[in-house]
């Protein structure tokens, strides 16, 4: 059982049994190697555990545009369940190996054409990425170093502390509108949570791109930095934030996200049941393939 405040899907390691580690050593600098390291890498996503520091560094390495598919979720989500059971492990930064694009969202292909029972089990791999990102113990940096419409954009939303490459050609959002879709209820409430109502109102009803300042000034992203220092910069808050206490962070943590992850957990089912329904729709398919056509048409 979980203990009173501590987030529901992350009580294989309770918060006091974190605090009492010693506190972390400072990060190294960029550019060196950290040592000593423990790496374990799948096929779509890398990942370095500095346990000197406490830091792992979580690289998407799915070209051409780390598209959340099955397989990608999957793997994300056993990567985050690796690191919170690692007691060596207190805050994770996730960025992308993938030149320009931190990720391009759901992969739309699991979306187009598929049976009921591949939509069903789509769905519960993003929902279960979502609630070990967004209930994780640990600290969670997201250097967004290229686009990141959708999902992307939702994964940067769910860590604690989002820093993005100054380079207005990268632009985030939550742009589920454009392609005929809705947001679900738990994206539009961690969109919320992170700009405000007014902000997250307009910017999901237009399907809003925004470029990195613009994204910047709406507060969906903390800090710009010129794109050869965010990994500088993501270390450098890292270590500010594993300078507090694991036990008191969580706990705070958990007081501002618990409502948001219960509502999900509550509503689980019916929130597959919605998802299935409404992707399966003809005017829905129609809706994705046009735009899937449009993305191709793009590039030609
Ligand atoms: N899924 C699948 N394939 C994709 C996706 C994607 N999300 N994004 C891009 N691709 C494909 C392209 O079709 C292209 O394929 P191909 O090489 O076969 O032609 C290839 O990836 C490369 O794409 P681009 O040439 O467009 O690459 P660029 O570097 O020029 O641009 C971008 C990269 C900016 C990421 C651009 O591809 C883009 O804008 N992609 C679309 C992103 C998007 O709109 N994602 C939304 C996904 S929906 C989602 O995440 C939440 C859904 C919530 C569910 C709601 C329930 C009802």
């Amino acid at each position: 059982l979980c203990p009173p405040g501590v987030l529901p899907l992350c009580c294989r390691r309770p918060a006091w049994d974190r605090a009492a580690r010693p506190p972390p050593s400072p990060l190294q600098p960029p550019g060196l190697p950290l040592a000593p390291c423990r790496s374990f890498s799948n096929n779509k996503i890398q990942v370095e555990l500095d346990e000197s520091s406490g830091v792992a560094m979580m690289k998407f390495k799915s070209p051409p545009v780390n598209s959340l598919s099955l397989e990608f979720l999957t793997e994300f989500s056993i990567s985050l369940e690796k690191l919170e059971n690692n007691r060596a492990c207190r805050g994770v930064i996730i960025t992308s190996a993938v030149p320009k694009i931190f990720s391009s969202g759901l992969d739309i292909t699991e979306m187009c054409g598929k049976s009921v029972e591949h939509y069903t089990e789509f769905w519960r791999a993003v929902q279960e990425m979502w609630l070990r990102l967004y209930g994780s113990n640990m600290v969670t940096v997201a250097a967004v170093n290229g686009s990141s419409p959708a999902g992307g954009c939702l994964i940067s939303l769910s860590c604690d502390y989002r820093i993005m490459a100054e380079n207005p050609k990268f632009s985030i959002g939550l742009n589920e509108a454009q392609l005929g879709i809705v947001a679900p209820f738990w994206f539009k409430d961690t969109f919320v949570n992170v700009v405000g109502h007014r902000i997250a109102e307009r910017s999901l009803q237009l399907g809003s791109l925004h470029p990195a300042p613009e994204a910047h000034k709406l507060g969906l992203v903390d800090e710009l930095v010129p794109e050869e220092k965010l990994m500088e910069k993501a270390a450098a808050v890292m270590a500010q934030w594993l300078a507090l206490p694991d036990h008191a962070r969580q706990l705070t943590k958990s007081m501002m996200r618990k409502a948001v992850l219960d509502r999900l957990v509550a509503h689980r089912e019916e929130d597959i049941q919605n998802f299935v329904t409404f992707i399966s729709k003809e005017s829905i398919q129609k809706s994705l393939r046009m735009y899937m056509e449009m993305l191709k048409k793009r590039k030609s």
